[in-house]
């Protein structure tokens, strides 16, 4: 027996098959989906997906009919060996059926439209009342700023639950595109252009997103987040973020760290409220306000701590790791390698853990 030849047709006749399984099997996991945009968790993800499954479903059926009668004319008209089979009749012209078939799909297309341009003017422009939040794109991070407070803020976008806000946005550099599929559509971030997004969480909780263009070498990298919170507690975060920096108890390691925040280039891009406070356009390039950083529970573009549910733990390790090599995890990144010391570095993550 021919052992080679053997487990040659094994792996090329089941490997794939496997491998499909695999794939088909994969996509059953009971894995958190944040970016899944079927589970809408608000009204405005809701109306897209009452536009989409209609349009879906009526897609199935086009296909099942289309390939239905594909396959079966194949069937009906194939060659078979050894007998001779009549032509099918042969039909050029039909006046009946090329107005049904221009009919039709008329009229579905005409069925479709109606819902989708309301739609459609109805997400374009916000609702008179919503709440303002200006969001601002950067290669690779979002700002968010609370005109009515004047909080400034990065990487999570905080909002009252039940809440109708209006995102106006804009980019400092490239498009951009603010996606967070539970609670709405794409919508573009454009230099020197204003775009609005609607958003409305009905709920309090954590609700992922993603830069939706490629906009450059660490896009990948461009994640967003909003937290929807009871009204209650959001007004305690914007009272939060509109104190200066907590100051560090005097002799502590993160009074070290402040030093060296305050020695070294952090400042040319960084403020921190209280600490050091630049006129903003004097900085090098637009970077995160760090004034309350730790109470981000995620940061460079929401994409450190990595992993679904990480720990403060993974937190701090995270930042020790982006403070001594930020290029490594984002590539391209606007904030360099400073080549600090392991020691500059100890200080500084326990500064930058102080600054609730
Ligand atoms: C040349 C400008 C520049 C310098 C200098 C710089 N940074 Fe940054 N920093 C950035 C930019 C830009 C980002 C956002 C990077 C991203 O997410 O793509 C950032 C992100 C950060 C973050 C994450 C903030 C967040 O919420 O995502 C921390 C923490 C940070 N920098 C600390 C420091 C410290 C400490 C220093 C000094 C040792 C420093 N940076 C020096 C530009 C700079
Ligand atoms: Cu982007």
């Amino acid at each position: 027996m021919n052992l080679r030849k053997r487990t040659g047709r094994l792996s090329f006749g089941r490997a794939p098959a496997a491998l499909l399984v695999l794939v088909l099997l994969g996509s059953c996991g009971r894995v958190e989906q944040p970016l899944n945009s079927f589970d809408s968790q608000g009204p405005i993800a809701e109306r897209i997906n009452a536009l989409f499954w209609p349009v879906f479903w009526i897609a199935v059926v086009i296909f099942v009919l289309v390939q239905g009668a594909l396959l079966l004319t194949v069937f009906l008209f194939r060659e078979r060996r050894g007998k001779e089979r009549p032509e099918p009749k042969q039909i050029t012209g039909s006046t009946r059926l090329e107005l049904l078939w221009t009919v039709i799909p008329t009229l579905i297309l005409a069925g479709i439209a109606v819902p989708t341009v309301a739609t459609l003017f109805d997400l374009a422009d916000c609702p008179p009342g919503a709440m303002d939040i200006e969001v601002i794109g950067h290669q690779w991070w979002f700002e968010y700023r609370y005109p009515d407070s004047g909080a400034v803020t990065a990487n999570i976008m905080a909002i009252p639950e039940d809440t109708e806000i209006c995102a106006r946005m804009t980019s400092d550099d490239v498009l951009h595109n603010f996606w967070i599929p539970k609670l709405a559509g794409k919508r573009y971030l454009v230099p020197g252009q204003e775009t609005v997004q609607r958003l409305y969480a009905e709920e309090p909780g954590e609700y992922w997103g993603h830069c939706a263009e490629f906009c450059g070498l660490s896009h990948a990298r461009m994640r967003a987040r909003v937290v929807a919170m009871t009204q209650g507690d959001f007004d305690a975060w914007v009272d939060d973020q509109l104190r200066p920096a907590v100051m560090p108890a005097p002799g502590s390691e993160a009074e070290r760290g402040m030093e060296v925040f305050l020695a070294s280039a952090c400042i040319g891009c960084h403020i921190i409220d209280g600490v050091n406070n630049p006129d903003p356009a004097t900085l090098t390039v637009a970077s995160p306000d760090l004034t309350h950083f730790a109470s981000r529970h995620v940061f460079a573009g929401a994409t450190l701590p990595a992993g679904l549910n990480p720990t403060r733990a993974d937190w701090e390790a995270d930042l020790r790791k982006w403070l001594a090599d930020p290029p490594t995890w984002k590539p391209g990144s606007f904030m360099p390698d400073l080549g600090l010391t392991a020691d500059e570095i100890d200080a500084l993550a326990a500064y930058l853990s102080t600054l609730e």
